[in-house]
C-alpha cells in the first residue's frame, strides 16, 4: 500500500482532522488491512462451499486442488464471473428501478414524476422498435418501460436482450452469438451464472469466463436501459457550470450530501428544496446547499448541476467538516462507516432504499407515490440538525475548483454540429483521421486504496491529454479530475498536447458556452458508462470501422467495485482494450490470466491489461492507439 494516502489537498486536510479527533477512516483500515492474503489477492481462495476455504498449496500433497478436486484456473474463474454477477446485478437493478417508476408515469399511478425529454423518450421507443406514429406519448412510454422490465423476466432462450440488441451493430451482435454470449433475459443469466459456478457444476475455465461475459452483457443492457429511462423521466443533461471538493459545502446553508446511485429520491430532494429554501432561512441558515458524493452525484450533477463534494475514498471526510447536516443515501459504494463518522458530529444519516440501511441511520423508504413528501421530510431532519450544528467543530477546506460538466452524447451532439450538421461524430473521427487527436479514452471507475486517492486517475488523465488523447470520462474517475481542478478550461491549456489544443480550439469557437470546454468530458455515472460505449459505436460508424479497430480505450486506474469488474468485462466483449490500475484475482491461474489478458483479443479483439503503474499504463494507451490508426491507415 502506498505511504501517501490521497492527492487531494482538502482531503489531507480532512484526513488530519480525523487524526486529531480519533476517528479511523477508510484509511486506517486499509492500512490495519496490509499485508494481505496473498490466495485472495490473486484469487485461489474458494469459498463457494462450506468445505472451504480451500486454497492451492501446490507444495502439499493434494494441495494443489480444492476438497472437492476444483483446480486454480477453476476456482480463479469462478471468483471472477461471481464478481460480475454481483456488478450485473446492481446496474440492472438500479434500471429495473428506473423501468418500474416509468411505467406507473405511463399508468398515471404518481404525480411526482413525469416524462421530462419527450423527445429522447420517442428516440428510445424507435431505437427498440416500439411503434410511435400517431400514438399517444404516454401510450409509447407504457411500451417502452414494459420493453425495459421484459428484459428481466424473459426466459426464451431464442430471443435477445432488446437493448444491446439495438444499440450495437449487427457485426459485434455476430461474434456474441457465435461465442453464445448473447442473453435473452437478465434475471435468467444472472441465475444460470450463479448455477454454473455452484460447486460440482462447471470446471472449464474457458467456459466460465463465457458466462461471465453473457453477465457482463447483462450489465451495459442494464446500464443502457437506466441511463435512457433516467433521462426520460429527469431530463438529459445539458453543459452546466458548477465546483468540486471539500471547499463546496456551505458553512451558512444546510448541507445534504446526495451519495450512491439511483437517482429517483435525489432528483426528488433537488426539487423539494427549491422550494423549501425559506424554511432553512427560517431556521437561521442562509438556505440550503445540495452536494453529490460518487454517482448520485453525478447524476444530480449531469442535470441539475449540483456541486460535487468528494468520491468514493473520501465520502468520510465530507462528514468531518462538522457542516454537513445530513447525508442521503440509496444504494451502492457507501461506507457503513459514514453512521461511526457521524456519531462525531450532528450529521443525519438517511437510507432511503428498503435494500439498504445502516443501523442507527434514519430510513425514508422510498415511495414512489410519495416520494416528494418524503423528501420535503428529509430536508426538514437537515434543518433540524444544522439548529443542532456545533460551530467550533466546523472546519472546511477552501479548496473548490470550477467544473464543467453535463456532457451527455446529446450534449456533445449539439456542440459537434455546430461544425458538421449532418454527421456530428465526423469532428472525432477527422481530427483522428488528420492525426490531431490520437483517439479516444474513457476514463472510468472507483477510487481503491490499494493506490494513493485520484493518483492514478489524474496522472493517466494529464499523460493521454498530453499526447493529444481526447478524454471521456464517468464515476469516480470523472469526479477525481474535478476534485482536482481539471474539468474546465484551463485545464486544457495546462494539460491538453498541441493537436488536442487544436481540436477544442476549434470546438470552443462555436460551442457557444458561457464557459470553455473542458479537458474531459464528464458524460455522468457509474450506468452512463452506455454513454461512453454508444460514443465509441458511433465512431466506429463514422469511420467505417469494425469496433476491434476503433482508436479507443478504456481505463479503470484505481477499479474497486464488483461493477467496476462488469464494467471491464463487456467493454473487452465490445472489442475495447481495458486498462485496469489493480493487479486483478486472475494471476492465481496462468490460465485464466492469458484467457482475459490475450486469448480475449483473439476472440474479441478487446483485452484486459494490469497496470498499477500510471505512466506505464498511459504509454501503453497511446501505444494501443497507435497501433489502430497504422492499421487503419495500412487498410486503406
Ligand atoms: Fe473447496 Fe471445492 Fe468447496 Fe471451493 S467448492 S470451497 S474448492 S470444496
Ligand atoms: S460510485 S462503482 S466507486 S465509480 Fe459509481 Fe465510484 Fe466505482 Fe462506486
Amino acid at each position: 500500500m502506498s505511504e501517501q494516502r490521497t492527492i487531494d489537498v482538502a482531503a489531507t486536510q480532512m484526513l488530519d482532522k480525523a487524526k486529531e479527533i480519533g476517528f479511523l477512516t477508510t484509511f486506517d483500515r486499509a492500512k490495519a488491512q496490509e499485508p494481505r492474503c496473498t490466495f485472495g489477492n490473486t484469487g485461489i481462495c474458494c469459498r463457494i462451499c462450506l468445505q472451504g476455504p480451500c486454497r492451492i498449496l501446490p507444495k502439499k500433497p493434494g494441495g494443489n486442488k480444492g476438497i472437492c478436486g476444483a483446480a486454480d484456473y477453476t476456482i480463479v474463474a469462478r471468483n471472477t464471473v461471481r464478481y460480475i454477477a454481483g456488478g450485473a446485478a446492481a446496474h440492472s437493478d438500479h434500471g429495473r428501478e428506473i423501468a418500474e417508476v416509468l411505467l406507473s408515469v405511463a399508468e398515471g399511478r404518481v404525480h411526482d414524476y413525469k416524462i421530462t425529454d419527450a423527445d429522447k423518450l420517442i428516440r428510445v421507443a424507435k431505437k427498440i422498435g416500439v411503434e410511435t406514429e400517431g400514438r399517444e406519448m404516454m401510450a409509447i412510454c407504457k411500451d417502452v418501460a414494459s420493453a425495459a422490465l421484459a428484459e428481466f423476466g424473459r426466459v426464451d432462450e431464442t430471443k435477445e436482450l432488446a437493448w444491446i440488441n439495438a444499440y450495437t451493430n449487427e457485426e459485434r451482435l455476430n461474434i456474441w452469438r457465435k461465442t453464445a454470449i448473447m442473453p435473452s433475459g437478465i434475471n435468467l443469466s444472472l441465475a444460470k451464472l450463479l448455477h454454473q459456478t455452484h460447486i460440482g457444476v462447471d470446471s472449464d475455465p474457458v467456459n466460465i469466463i463465457f458466462g461471465g461475459l453473457k453477465a457482463a452483457l447483462c450489465d451495459i443492457d442494464g446500464q443502457h436501459l437506466a441511463t435512457d429511462l433516467s433521462d426520460i423521466l429527469f431530463g438529459t443533461g445539458v453543459p452546466v457550470v458548477t465546483e468540486a471538493n471539500l471547499g463546496a459545502i456551505k458553512e451558512d446553508k444546510v448541507n445534504i450530501a446526495l451519495h450512491g446511485h439511483n437517482p429517483l429520491l435525489s432528483q426528488m430532494v433537488v426539487k423539494a428544496a427549491k422550494e423549501m429554501q425559506e424554511e432553512a432561512k427560517a431556521a437561521g441558515a442562509a438556505g440550503i446547499n445540495l452536494v453529490g458524493i460518487c454517482c448520485t452525484g453525478n447524476e444530480v450533477l449531469t442535470r441539475e448541476g449540483v456541486a460535487i463534494a468528494t468520491n468514493f475514498a473520501t465520502q468520510e471526510l465530507a462528514i468531518m467538516t462538522g457542516a454537513m447536516d445530513a447525508m442521503v443515501v440509496d444504494v451502492q459504494c457507501i461506507m457503513p462507516s459514514i453512521r461511526s463518522a457521524a456519531e462525531c458530529y450532528h450529521t443525519k444519516i438517511v437510507t432511503t432504499m428498503p435494500i439498504m440501511k445502516i443501523p442507527g441511520s434514519y430510513h425514508f423508504a422510498f415511495d414512489e407515490h410519495q416520494a416528494v413528501d418524503s423528501a420535503k421530510e428529509i430536508i426538514r431532519l437537515a434543518i433540524d440538525a444544522y439548529k443542532n450544528r456545533d460551530k467550533s467543530k466546523v472546519c472546511i477546506p477552501e479548496l473548490r475548483n470550477k467544473v464543467v460538466a453535463g456532457f451527455t452524447l446529446e450534449a456533445m451532439y449539439n456542440i459537434f454540429r455546430k461544425i458538421n450538421p449532418e454527421n456530428p461524430m465526423k469532428v472525432v473521427a477527422d481530427a483522428i483521421e488528420a492525426g490531431e487527436i490520437k483517439g479516444v479514452a474513457a476514463l472510468i471507475g472507483c477510487n481503491n486504496l490499494k493506490g494513493t486517492h485520484d493518483y492514478n486517475h489524474t496522472t493517466i488523465a494529464k499523460e493521454l491529454a498530453k499526447n493529444d488523447v481526447l478524454l471521456i470520462a464517468t464515476g469516480c474517475s470523472a469526479q477525481a479530475h474535478a476534485l482536482a481542478g481539471m474539468m474546465n478550461g484551463d485545464a486544457v491549456k495546462e494539460y491538453a498536447g498541441e493537436g488536442l489544443k487544436k481540436f477544442f480550439a476549434r470546438l470552443n469557437a462555436v460551442a457557444g458556452l458561457t464557459e470553455e470546454l473542458p479537458l474531459m468530458f464528464h458524460m455522468g455515472s457509474c450506468v452512463d458508462n452506455s454513454r461512453c460505449q454508444d460514443f465509441a459505436t458511433d465512431l466506429a460508424n463514422t469511420m467505417g470501422l469494425e469496433y476491434a479497430e476503433v482508436p479507443y480505450v478504456v481505463s479503470a486506474p484505481e477499479a474497486m467495485s464488483e461493477k467496476a469488474v462488469a464494467i471491464g468485462s463487456w467493454n473487452v466483449a465490445y472489442g475495447n482494450p481495458t486498462h485496469v490500475g489493480v493487479i486483478a484475482p486472475t494471476v492465481g491461474s496462468q490460465l485464466v490470466n492469458d484467457v482475459v489478458t490475450k486469448v480475449a483479443e483473439d476472440v474479441f479483439g478487446g483485452f484486459f491489461f494490469w497496470e498499477p503503474d500510471a505512466h506505464k499504463a498511459s504509454a501503453r494507451m497511446v501505444e494501443i492507439l497507435e497501433e489502430r490508426n497504422w492499421k487503419n491507415a495500412m487498410r486503406k
